[in-house]
């Protein structure tokens, strides 16, 4: 009987192709894997695709060390399809490497950084150039006479932010003058000149000393407004009290317009973030904080601040928060704007804010 030759010689043929088929896509696999899948997709895209080509890129300075918040950056390139036809970009970034190390580079200049960070245009805005960002975030830093921190800061956040696939915008408020400096304040000017702009979705309030250490804490908001520093180093990575919402926090156009805003009649250091804190509260909002292993921040170390010495009215003011919220807030506030400059890596907005001699006390 030659049925039983038959089928062997078939199976033995079956397990051919079945082997030919497993080298196959050995081969293919190894072909996705060598210089990164996604150059690999968006070349395939662009076989389909029969539109104007966009050029495939990559940046040239790839680090694998872990921890370097430029590592992961090379593998962002362009899709090779129009802008509008992007596709949505993932839940969780893939681009998200976790812990950073945090050294200050010396004799660091905003080119360098500028090089470092080829996709960011002018005003200090990104968006991915791979897909559309399902976040749109507005980063506002109060600023005067800390030019060395704002390199660090920069050098740090450009890259932080991209990882996370954000569309964004950097926003540095710079008080003119001498007087007394008024954090608070700077931050509605920010809010509100930062929203002339865009449709903002998020508004990121970030002191200039602070470098974020762990890009698993979203720079995007919550359903509560967002205390996002909440493990500093100069703290002991731990919150100093419980209701603390200074350094870094983020809140949407709605929560910031249900609070009113920030506080204007605090000039001098303390008291404004617990402020802000009391009128998230009045408002019958909580708090929302990221896991207590992700918020941490390393604090830049400088001197005395000249300009922003101990605000001795902080206990009074804070005191009457509950009376004066709706009143003292975005619907009070009053500047001069002196410029509005879209730099390479940030809008630089210089404001004149008046000073504590020229407002009203309650006392
Ligand atoms: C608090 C300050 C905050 C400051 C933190 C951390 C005041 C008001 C006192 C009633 N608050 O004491 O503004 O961010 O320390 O340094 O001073």
């Amino acid at each position: 009987m030659d049925v039983p030759a038959f089928s062997t010689s078939m199976a033995i043929a079956k397990g051919r192709y079945l082997l030919l088929f497993l080298c196959v896509q050995l081969v293919v696999m190894a072909f996705l894997y060598r210089e990164g899948y996604r150059k690999r997709v968006s070349y395939f895209l662009g076989i389909f695709y029969k539109g104007p080509q966009v050029a495939v890129t990559t940046n040239a300075q790839n680090t694998s060390l872990r921890g370097d918040v430029y590592a992961n950056l090379s593998l962002i390139v362009k899709l090779a399809v129009p802008a509008d036809s992007l596709p949505y970009c993932p839940k969780r970034s893939p681009f998200i490497g976790g812990p950073i190390r945090v050294a200050l580079p010396e004799g660091l200049t905003l080119a360098d950084i500028s090089r470092k960070n080829p996709y960011v245009s002018r005003g200090g805005r990104y968006q991915p150039p791979d897909c559309e960002s399902n976040h749109k975030t507005a980063v506002i830093i109060p600023h005067r006479n800390r030019e060395q921190h704002l390199k660090y800061l920069l050098y740090y956040l450009h890259p932080f932010l991209q990882r996370q696939q954000l569309n964004y915008g950097i926003y540095i408020i710079h008080q003119a003058g001498n007087n007394t400096f008024n954090r608070a304040k700077l931050l509605n000017v920010g809010f509100k000149e930062a929203m002339k702009d865009e449709d903002w979705g998020c508004m990121f309030f970030h002191d200039v000393d602070l470098i974020p250490e762990d890009d698993r804490n979203l720079y995007s908001c919550e359903k509560y407004p967002k205390h996002a520093s909440i493990a500093m180093d100069k703290f002991g990575y731990k919150l100093p009290y419980k209701s603390y919402f200074g350094g870094v926090s983020a809140l949407t156009p709605n929560q910031y317009m249900k609070i009113n805003g920030f506080p204007n009649n605090y000039w001098g250091w303390g008291g404004e973030d617990d402020d802000i804190a009391v009128r998230v509260s009045l408002s019958g909002m909580l708090i929302s904080r990221p896991p207590v292993k992700f918020g941490r921040y390393r604090m830049i170390k400088h001197g005395h601040d000249e300009g922003n010495e101990q605000n001795p009215r902080r206990f009074n003011l804070l005191a009457k928060t509950r009376r004066t919220w709706k009143q003292d807030g975005m619907n009070s506030l009053q500047y001069t704007l002196i410029s509005k400059e879209f730099l390479l890596l940030y809008t630089n907005i210089t404001v004149d804010i008046g000073s504590d001699k020229s407002v009203k006390r309650h006392t």
